[in-house]
C-alpha cells in the first residue's frame, strides 16, 4: 500500500521572487520567516507524525494583512496552510509531506499562515454574555480574559495554553465539557474570516438570535482551514460555576463506565465532565509525571466525573455516585486534590507522546456500544499489529474515545485502518473532535458517503476554486475536479 502522505517529505517549491516581494511589502520582514531554523516549529505537528516543508511562514498581524497574503498566494498558485497554536493531531495545520501539485504536475510552494498575532480582545459584553476575540487568542488567555465578568467559556481542554480560538473554531474542537455545553460550533455566535481570494466576510452581531440567511460561522466551524482563514470570532459565554467537585470511580470495563456516565447525566444536573481511562494509561501517566495511584488496588478502567455549580456540589455528587455499582471511589473538592485526579486523565496525551510517536484515532461511538467497541478494537489492533501497545481514553460521556497506539511506524496505517473500519461498522464516526486532516482523508467517503462528500466538494469549489487553502486536507484528491 502507498502511504506517501506521512513521514517521507518531498521538497516543496521555493518562494518565488514575486511572492517574496509581495509578502515583504505587505508584512514586516520579521514576520515572513524563511530561515529553516525559524520555520521548524511550524512545520511539524504535535505528535511529530506529520511534517512538511514550508517555503515561508507568514505571521500577519491584521485582517488586511491576512487578505493580502491570500491574494498574493492565489496569484502565484501557492498553497496556504492556516495554523493556530499547532496543537492539531491529524496533520491538518502543518505543510503536506508531499507538496501539492499544479495542473502540470509541478510542486506548488506551501506557506504556513500563522494566526498567532491576531490577538485583539474586546471587553466582555456582560449583558449579552458574549465576547469577541482575535483568532490567535489562546483558550487559556480567553478563560483569563472573561474570569472576572461572572461568565466563563464553555469549551475546555488539556491544550488550553497553546490552542488558539481560531484553530479551535476551524477544527470544531470539543474537549472535556461537550456533554454540558457542546463543542466550538455551539459557542459561535459570529465570525470574521478571509476567503481564499482575499474577500472579507464578517458577522459579529452581538445578537442572541440571528436567522438572516445562511449561517457561515457554523459552516466554517470544522472546515479545517479549507474554506477560509478565521480571523475573529464572537463567542457565547456560560455562567461561571466557581465551586467544583471531582470523583474518580474504579469500574469493570468501558461499557460499565459509559452506562454510569449516562446515568449520571440524568441524576446529576451539575455534571460537567465524564472521562475514561484504563489502568495501562494511568501507569504510563504516573511514570511520566509522578504521583501516587488513587487506589491501593489496580482496576481495569477508571471513570472521572466532575460537577460544577454556584454553591459546593460535593454532597450532590457523593449522593449521586453512592447508589452506583462501582468497585471503589474517591471524591475531591479542594483544588489540589481535584487537580491531581484531573492530571491522571489530562496527562495521557503528553505521556503517550513521551513514549513514542503515537497513532491517534479519535473516534465517536454510539454510547450504548462503547463497551463492545473497547473489546473489539483491542482485538482488531492485535490482529493488525501484535506488538502494538494500546491505550483507550477519552470523553466517555459524549461517546468520544481516543484510541492511542504505540509501536507501529509513523507511516504504517494498518492499525489506523482497523480502528476506523470498526468505528464505521459500529455506527460511529472516524473523527469525533480532531478532524480529518491528512490522517484520515481516505476515510471521508467510507464514513460520510458519496453524496455528502460531493456536496462538500461543491462548497469547496465555490469558495476556493483554485484550491489555495489547505490542499490535501479533508479530500483525498488535492485538486477538486472542475
Ligand atoms: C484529549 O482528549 C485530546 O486529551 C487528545 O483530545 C487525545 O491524546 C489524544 O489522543
Ligand atoms: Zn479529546
Amino acid at each position: 500500500m502507498h502511504h506517501g502522505h506521512v513521514s517521507h517529505q518531498t521538497d516543496g517549491a521555493a518562494l518565488s521572487d514575486q511572492l517574496a516581494a509581495a509578502l515583504r511589502e505587505a508584512i514586516a520582514p520579521s514576520n515572513v520567516l524563511t530561515d529553516s531554523d525559524l520555520r521548524a516549529t511550524y512545520e511539524t505537528d504535535w505528535t511529530r507524525r506529520f511534517h512538511g516543508v514550508a517555503a515561508a511562514v507568514v505571521r500577519p498581524g491584521t485582517l488586511e494583512e491576512v487578505a493580502t497574503v491570500l491574494r498574493a498566494c492565489g496569484e502565484v498558485g501557492a498553497a496556504v496552510v492556516p495554523q493556530g497554536g499547532n496543537t492539531g493531531l491529524v496533520g491538518g495545520g502543518v505543510p503536506r509531506a508531499a507538496a501539492p501539485r499544479d495542473e502540470r504536475g509541478s510542486p506548488r510552494p506551501q506557506l504556513v499562515l500563522s494566526t498567532l498575532r491576531l490577538r485583539v480582545t474586546e471587553p466582555v459584553d456582560e449583558v449579552a454574555g458574549e465576547v469577541t476575540v482575535g483568532a490567535g487568542t489562546t483558550l487559556g488567555a480567553l478563560q483569563q480574559h472573561v474570569r472576572r465578568s461572572g461568565w466563563a467559556f464553555g469549551v475546555d481542554m488539556g491544550s488550553r495554553d497553546s490552542a488558539t480560538v481560531g484553530g479551535m473554531v476551524a477544527t470544531n474542537a470539543g474537549g472535556v465539557n461537550v456533554l454540558r455545553y457542546g463543542a466550538m460550533r455551539q459557542q459561535l455566535v459570529g465570525i470574521e474570516a478571509v476567503l481564499a481570494d482575499g474577500t472579507i466576510i464578517r458577522r459579529l452581531p452581538g445578537l442572541m438570535k440571528d436567522n438572516t440567511g445562511y449561517a457561515l460561522g457554523p459552516l466554517l466551524a470544522g472546515s479545517e482551514g479549507t474554506l477560509a482563514v478565521v480571523t475573529r470570532v464572537r463567542l457565547r459565554l456560560v455562567p461561571a460555576l466557581p465551586r467544583r467537585a471531582v470523583a474518580l470511580l474504579a469500574v469493570e470495563d468501558a461499557g460499565h463506565a459509559a452506562t454510569l456516565a449516562a446515568e449520571l447525566r440524568r441524576r446529576l444536573p451539575t455534571i460537567t465532565a465524564a472521562e475514561l481511562f484504563d489502568d495501562d494509561g494511568m501507569r504510563l501517566v504516573l511514570d511520566h509525571v509522578g504521583g501516587e495511584p488513587p487506589f491501593g488496588n489496580a482496576y481495569p478502567r477508571y471513570l472521572l466525573i466532575e460537577s460544577a455549580a454556584i454553591s459546593d456540589p460535593t454532597d450532590e455528587l457523593v449522593e449521586a455516585i453512592a447508589g452506583l455499582p462501582s468497585r471503589e471511589a474517591v471524591v475531591a473538592n479542594d483544588e489540589g486534590a481535584r487537580h491531581r485526579l484531573w492530571k491522571l486523565r489530562e496527562s495521557h496525551t503528553e505521556a503517550v507522546n513521551a513514549a513514542g510517536v503515537p497513532h491517534k484515532l479519535d473516534v465517536a461511538v454510539p454510547i450504548g456500544r462503547i463497551g463492545e467497541f473497547d473489546v473489539e478494537v483491542r482485538k482488531a489492533i492485535s490482529r493488525a499489529d501484535p506488538s502494538a501497545r494500546t491505550f483507550v481514553y477519552g470523553h466517555v460521556g459524549d461517546g468520544n474515545l481516543h484510541v492511542n497506539i504505540l509501536g507501529p511506524d509513523p507511516d504504517d496505517e494498518a492499525v489506523d485502518d482497523a480502528i476506523l473500519e470498526l468505528a464505521i461498522q459500529m455506527g460511529g464516526a472516524v473523527s469525533a473532535e480532531h478532524g480529518i486532516g491528512v490522517a484520515k482523508v481516505r476515510w471521508l467517503v467510507p464514513d460520510r458517503g458519496e453524496p455528502d462528500v460531493a456536496a462538500m466538494r461543491a462548497i469547496k469549489r465555490a469558495l476556493d476554486p483554485h484550491d489555495v487553502l489547505n490542499p490535501g486536507v479533508l479530500f483525498a484528491t488535492p485538486r477538486a475536479p472542475g
